[in-house]
């Protein structure tokens, strides 16, 4: 058996990630041993009178910034080593609007590397621009829209990975046909439709009881490809 993945949060509000306990895909993952996610307090080791975490700008301006001396104490004294050799083992993603977007190819990377994961969540405007150079190895947004923290990005982001884990859906099935997936060539998932056959006049197309497999098949492409044509190229709008 081996190790499960390690994704550790830290963040200010560590209770704010307890939905990651009860989702299906991740609670499934974490009872197979196929993954291991903590919500740690950047608070835990603040150096500072009543565990300050955050101070004014440099220069002046609205606003407070979390401190690099707190983040680090928090790394260190939670992992026992220095930030330099943290690293070297483990991924250190710090979540900012300014950052790369994670996606879904990103997340595919992810899973498949399963490199040991540390999450820095900010709040306020942000930490000090020396954990973005000195302690983070990369930044992560997840969309072009800024949150008022990274809470529910770390939670999107690993919900978002969990449920590619083996066995951590019911069904791995549901995975192939998906939204953005291969088998639909990164387009768009087909309509699902399931009893009654007719709501209020509302019916379900009449080829899915037809029985004829290929035929559905077929349909279901079409849909698809008629779907992702049909949404706005994010490139261009
Ligand atoms: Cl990761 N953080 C914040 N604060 N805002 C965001 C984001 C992250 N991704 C998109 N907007």
């Amino acid at each position: 058996m081996s190790i499960p993945w390690s994704i550790d949060v830290f963040t200010l509000f560590p209770h704010w990630l307890s939905w990651l306990e009860e989702v299906r895909p991740i609670r499934n993952a974490t009872e197979d041993g196929l993954l291991d996610v903590r919500a740690l307090d950047l608070r835990e080791h603040s150096p500072l009178k009543h565990r300050q975490v955050d101070d004014t700008p440099y220069g002046g301006g609205a606003g407070m910034v979390l401190r690099v001396d707190v983040v680090a104490a928090a790394l260190e004294g939670h992992y026992g080593t220095s930030v330099e050799q943290l690293r070297e083992r483990r991924r250190v993603v710090l979540l900012t609007p300014a950052g790369p977007q994670f996606d879904d190819a990103m997340a595919n990377r992810w899973a498949e590397e399963q490199q040991p994961t540390t999450i820095l969540c900010g709040r306020y405007e942000g930490f000090d621009h020396r954990v973005h150079e000195h302690v983070a190895t990369e930044e992560v947004s997840i969309g072009p829209y800024v949150l008022s923290g990274g809470e529910t990005a770390a939670m999107t982001i690993i919900d978002t990975v969990a449920r590619k884990l083996p066995g951590a859906l019911g069904n791995h099935e549901s995975l192939v046909d998906e939204t953005f997936s291969d088998a639909l060539d990164g387009g768009s998932e087909y309509p699902h439709y399931t009893r009654p056959a007719e709501f209020r006049g509302w019916t379900v197309p009449e080829i899915l009881s037809s029985g004829n497999h290929a035929a559905i098949a077929a349909w279901r492409r079409e849909q698809s490809q008629r779907r992702t044509a049909a949404q706005p190229d994010p490139e261009t709008t």
